[in-house]
């Protein structure tokens, strides 16, 4: 298996255009996205690594849209009888696999062993998909969310993992900046977003497009939706409400699992990913000018696609 930790090297990876994350860490333009050097290693393990089942489950998102959420729905419906979630982080029960191949915590073995259907995610943009999960009949979820509140939500988030020591805030204004310019990680948020969108329309049967905001609005028209995409339509309601709550905000930001402990991959803390869990906080942090250059940004990204947000 080639392996994560050295391709590509430092000095290729120094020639690529690169941008100091929060100042924190460099992020690389690699084939259009802008990744940290792990995870361009991790991605580059995974696709020449990674061979689809024709009923793999892919669950797909760029950074802060609903992943999380994402990954507990999924839980809930697949493994119906089975509440691995009320021990496990969403993100141990359904493993990010571009992280999973940087951290060398996945062999061949692990994944030629395990039970079908499996269910995996990844934040990679389409094109840097695996050939083999392209070209299989495996099945993708993607979920996005309003770019406003994609935004705060990922500055509250890595404020948290990244201004650890009592350290300022980063400020706002620079993250508002970079989200817009698309320099932030997985980003640009617009491409990405776009390249699934337009694959959904193209292969309705292979690609789900799910946005938050309608989650939010109509869980039980979207958690039928899903579950029947997926092929594991629900009995009936009390099925519905018991996925709806399984995989709440409410319920998994007080579970104990998710108050204490840190993730392995970056040492996240569990909590770092429930938050606020609502639509439109961006009121509380954007100026209207702010809220304006978005807005603008995204009407002009977004023209003729028929993709909209709501927020
Ligand atoms: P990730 O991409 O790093 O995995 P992701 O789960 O996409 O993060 O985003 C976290 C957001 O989803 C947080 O939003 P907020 O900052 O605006 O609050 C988090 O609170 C929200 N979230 C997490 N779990 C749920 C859930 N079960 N239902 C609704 N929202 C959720």
């Amino acid at each position: 298996m080639a392996t994560a930790s050295s391709i590509p090297s430092q000095e290729l990876l120094d020639q690529l255009p690169k941008h100091l994350h929060w100042e924190a860490y460099n992020i690389y333009q690699w084939e259009g996205f802008w990744y940290p050097a792990a995870v361009i290693r991790g991605m580059l393990a995974f696709r020449s690594n990674y061979k689809a089942r024709c009923d793999d489950v892919i669950l797909a998102s760029s950074l802060k849209t609903g992943t999380t959420w994402l990954k507990a729905l999924c839980a809930c419906i697949m493994d119906y009888h089975d509440d691995q979630l009320s021990s496990k982080n969403p993100h141990l029960v359904v493993k990010t696999l571009e992280y999973e191949f940087a951290g060398e915590t996945l062999n061949p073995d692990d994944l030629s062993g395990m039970p079908s259907p499996r269910l995996f995610h990844t934040h990679l943009p389409y094109s840097a998909l695996p050939e083999s999960i392209k070209n299989s009949e495996c099945k993708i979820v993607y979920i996005t969310r309003n770019p406003s509140d994609t935004m705060v939500s990922g500055w509250h988030y890595f404020n948290k993992i990244l201004r650890r020591n009592n350290q300022d805030p980063y400020p706002f204004e620079k993250e508002y900046n970079n989200f817009c310019a698309g320099v932030h990680s997985y980003g640009p948020f617009f491409d990405h977003v776009l390249r699934y969108w337009s694959e959904s329309l193209k292969t309705p049967n292979k690609i789900l497009f799910l946005k938050y905001e309608e989650l939010k609005r109509d869980p039980k028209g979207q958690v039928k939706r899903l579950a029947s995409f997926l092929g594991q339509p629900l009995a009936g309601e009390d099925e519905v409400d018991k996925v709806i709550w399984g995989s709440s905000f409410e319920r998994l930001k007080n579970l104990e699992v998710n108050k204490n402990g840190e993730l392995p991959f970056g040492n996240v803390p569990n909590s770092a990913f429930f938050r606020l869990g609502k639509v439109g906080d961006w009121e509380n942090y954007f100026t209207a000018e702010m809220k304006q250059g978005l807005d603008e940004i995204t009407r002009m990204k977004l023209e003729g696609s028929g993709l909209d947000f709501e927020s």
